[in-house]
């Protein structure tokens, strides 16, 4: 899959009342902003022609534009984040995905997806029903993307410790290799594929980014980028640490097309 654009949105001014779990701190919003514009150079490193939205001071994630929208083969589908107070940022990403998409859906009430449990690994999707996702919302999406040839399978993780987000512990890194955390390696679902363990201790890296050939990672889990670097893959490290604090993996910060 190549991807040619990507959509982020820098961290508001309150970014700081974003919902967490992580215990970690409060983040510091001028290194947040550094560490996005360094993410944001590495999707450009990638050849990634990327659209930056205005900070949106309504909605304290609204950094996190991946939660936001489903983008597969042409289909942009509109999520229904779990979180009530996140809401709202789907209608503010809107206009901007009309501008790149012609096709779009959208999951209804009483459906709800986040896309950070959504884990697209080749024609196969990956959809975690979680906190945030529910099973009708699991169900909305896979017809949604069963047209388009894209087969999926639902991975329940409720209840696994330290998951916010399927992809929290998932990422796919091309062909039929997936990282996964050992919590989630162990599951029937990804019987039949490669699986690279993610260390235990570094579990926060799972959430890598695959983008044309390279890999985006939390900088700072040095066993498991050699382990991806052992794969033949060339890795960029980034600064994760301000968006960690709530709860907020690197896959997140970007819509990818
Ligand atoms: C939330 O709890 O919704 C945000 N603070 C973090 C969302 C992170 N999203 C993701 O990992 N896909």
């Amino acid at each position: 899959m190549t991807f040619t654009r990507a959509i982020v949105r820098p961290p508001s001014a309150t970014f700081a009342e974003g919902l967490t779990t992580a215990g970690l701190g409060p983040p510091d919003l001028p290194a947040a902003l550094a560490q996005h514009a360094a993410y944001l150079a590495a999707l450009e490193a990638c050849g990634l022609e990327v659209t930056t939205l205005p900070p949106d001071d309504r909605f304290p994630d609204s950094t996190f534009v991946e939660d936001t929208a489903v983008l597969a083969r042409g289909l942009a589908v509109l999520c229904r984040p779990g979180a009530p107070s996140r809401a709202g940022e789907v209608d503010a990403i809107r206009p901007a995905l009309e501008a790149f998409f012609h096709s779009s859906a959208a999951i209804e009430a009483p459906g709800t997806v986040d896309g950070g449990d959504v884990c697209e690994a080749g024609d196969h999707v990956f959809i975690g029903v979680s906190e945030r996702t529910n099973e009708g919302g699991a169900r909305q999406l896979a017809s949604l993307l069963s047209p388009l040839g894209l087969g999926s399978s639902v991975v329940d993780i409720r209840g696994i410790p330290g998951l916010l987000h399927l992809k929290s512990g998932i990422a796919w890194l091309g062909g039929r290799t997936l990282a996964l955390t050992d919590l989630l390696a162990s599951r029937p679902e990804f019987r039949g594929w490669s699986r690279l363990p993610v260390p235990p201790g570094e579990e926060y890296a799972a959430n890598a980014v695959l983008v044309n050939g390279r890999v985006l990672l939390a900088a700072g889990f040095p066993r498991f980028e050699g382990a991806v670097r052992a794969l033949g893959l060339p890795t960029v490290p980034l600064d994760m640490s301000e968006f960690r604090k709530l709860d907020g993996g690197l896959s997140c910060l970007s819509l990818r097309f």
